[in-house]
């Protein structure tokens, strides 16, 4: 098998020892870290997700592909944050309450270290007042939220009325993205931007930097 091929496979197969080896492999070969995590691990759980929506792979094999995947990215995501120069911003992300998908969430944390910000990731099914505490707390440039499922996507709303509400929203940038999720949505909770995939995320925070 040719390129990265052996690491998706493994990410499909949920092969954690095949994953850990071939991104060894790969970053002890010169490949920047960034590379191997998108031209493997994001490739290989876009791959997952196809499969799953055909129905040709169930949720406890993608799951394990989530696992491994993590095993991965962990791998990845020291060098991923060293190769930042600057810090570029603080950033605050998490994938609101009510849903537990966080591999978008990871992919996008761990760009935006490799780029430079200073991040803040709530993990998972974060309730509203807890993204609150966390704005108050470490004053970021961004606030970024997750949503997969089409029943958690409001709580993205209720954060955006609480920090209205507290005189917050002015205070930072908001960026929200996940599959449920879309440009028009964002528009319409007040949000700042929406992000298809975590490049465009990314992309999108350092040119409001500059603005
Ligand atoms: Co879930 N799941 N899941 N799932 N799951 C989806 C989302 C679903 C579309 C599958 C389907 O039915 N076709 C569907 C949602 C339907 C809907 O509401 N419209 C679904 C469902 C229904 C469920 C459960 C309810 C299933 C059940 O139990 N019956 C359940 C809910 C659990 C809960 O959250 N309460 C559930 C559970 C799970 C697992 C635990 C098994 C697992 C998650 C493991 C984990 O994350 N640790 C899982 C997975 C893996 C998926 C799919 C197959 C893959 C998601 C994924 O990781 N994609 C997914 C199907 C799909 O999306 N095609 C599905 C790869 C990842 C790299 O992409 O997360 O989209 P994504 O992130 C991208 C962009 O969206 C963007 O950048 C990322 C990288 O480019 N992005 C951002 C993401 N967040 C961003 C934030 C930003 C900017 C960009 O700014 C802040």
């Amino acid at each position: 098998m040719a390129g990265y091929d052996i690491l998706k496979e493994a990410i499909i197969n949920g092969d954690d020892k095949e994953v850990e080896a071939q991104v060894r492999k790969a970053l002890d070969s010169g490949t920047a870290a960034s590379d191997v995590m998108a031209n493997g691990l994001i490739a290989g759980m876009r791959v997952v997700g196809q499969r799953f929506r055909a129905g040709e792979m169930f949720l406890p094999e993608v799951l394990l592909s989530a696992e491994v995947m993590h095993k991965g990215l962990d791998i990845l995501n020291p060098l991923l944050a060293k190769s930042g120069h600057t810090r570029l911003g603080k950033v605050v992300i998490g994938t609101v309450e009510g849903d537990i998908h966080d591999i978008g969430k990871r992919i996008v944390s761990s760009l935006l270290e490799g780029n430079g910000f200073e991040v803040t990731d709530l993990g998972v099914d974060v309730k509203a007042d807890t993204f609150i505490k966390a704005v108050e707390e470490i004053k970021p440039d961004f606030l970024g939220m997750s949503a997969l499922l089409t029943t958690t996507m409001p709580h993205m709303e209720e954060v955006i009325d609480l920090l209205k509400e507290k005189k917050l929203r002015e205070k930072m940038k908001i960026i929200v993205g996940g599959a449920s999720v879309n440009d028009q949505f964002a528009k319409t909770i007040g949000a700042d931007s929406y992000a298809p995939e975590a490049g465009s995320a990314v992309e999108w925070m350092i040119k409001s930097l500059t603005k």
